[in-house]
């Protein structure tokens, strides 16, 4: 079971507690995975993996989540043993190396999240927002941690495969309105509930864009927003960068927007870049 609440660097705050009090969190990425879209095979040795936790640490995050299954369009599920195998033991050693990181759990299986639970991890980021296995919902509610409910259309493997809303702002605010609701009978605290528009699950160029420009309509839910934007193909797109690794100067664009627009939390791979640039915005908000 989790070793501490709450979330960066408000250790036992709750959720809500947190995003008043005006202060963002940079939320490193590290997927344990061969064929992520943004970092493939990067850092699926584990020995690689720990070592850019500690770099991500070093350079300002708040909060590592560490995934083990790609959830990047096109992508096929892995076994529940494999994740396992994956996650755990790099979450460990991360806490071994620095006791006091905040690990957060990127899977929709309960067993995988629980697992990482007991390994130390004290967020639950959950993709499918509770749909993906039934036994998470009450994992949440007992684990008694924050949880991040993601919009999602589809499922990876076809999500891309021209997505269609009639009114994406809407539809998307409806859904996280009705997943934190649903979190929230099943027993979660309304304070541990975070909602993600899911930038990049199942939209198209214009669905990203409408979905930032009105993120204000996702705050509005009542509970702290987290982006996850990081070197996704519409940045690719906007700024005709093929090369992944170049689309740091777009992403960093979108977290200072998005923090703009009422998100508290971001999850990049580029931790330096998009810290500062929000440390920049937090200043000017503070004035
Ligand atoms: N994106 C990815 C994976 N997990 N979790 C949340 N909450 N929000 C996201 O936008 C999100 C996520 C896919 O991106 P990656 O392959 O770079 O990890």
């Amino acid at each position: 079971m989790p070793r501490t609440r709450g979330i960066g660097k408000n250790e036992g705050a709750g959720a809500d507690e947190y995003a008043a009090s005006g202060s963002f969190s940079v939320m490193g990425i590290l997927n344990v995975t061969p064929d992520s879209f943004s970092d493939p095979g990067e850092f699926f040795d584990p020995e690689k993996a720990v070592s850019h936790a500690i770099h991500m640490l070093d350079e300002g995050a708040e909060i590592i989540d560490v995934g083990g299954e790609s959830t990047r369009p096109g992508s096929d599920p892995v076994s529940p043993d494999e994740e396992l195998r994956r996650v755990v033991p790099v979450i460990h050693e991360i806490l071994s190396e620095r006791p006091d990181a905040t690990i957060s759990i990127d899977a929709y299986r309960a067993a995988t999240a629980e697992a990482a639970l007991e390994a130390g991890a004290t967020i639950i980021n959950d993709v499918t927002a509770m749909r993906g296995d039934e036994r998470m919902a009450p994992l949440m509610a007992e684990a008694k941690v924050p949880a991040v409910l993601m919009h999602m259309k589809g499922e990876p493997k076809t999500m891309q495969n021209d997505p269609k809303y009639e009114d994406v702002v809407r539809e998307v605010r409806d859904f996280l309105s009705e997943r934190a609701e649903a979190a929230i009978s099943a027993g979660v605290s309304p304070e541990d509930i975070i909602l993600d528009p899911g930038i990049g699950f199942g939209k198209t160029l214009s669905h990203n864009l409408l979905l930032l420009k009105n993120l204000e309509d996702t705050v509005d839910i009542g509970f702290p927003v987290l982006i996850g934007a990081s070197r996704k193909g519409f940045i690719g797109k906007l700024t005709s960068e093929d090369d992944i690794g170049g689309r740091v100067f777009g992403t960093v664009a979108t977290s200072v927007l998005a923090y703009e627009r009422g998100a508290t939390l971001f999850r990049v791979h580029d931790v330096r870049a998009n810290k500062d640039a929000l440390e920049v915005a937090a200043a000017l908000r503070r004035v």
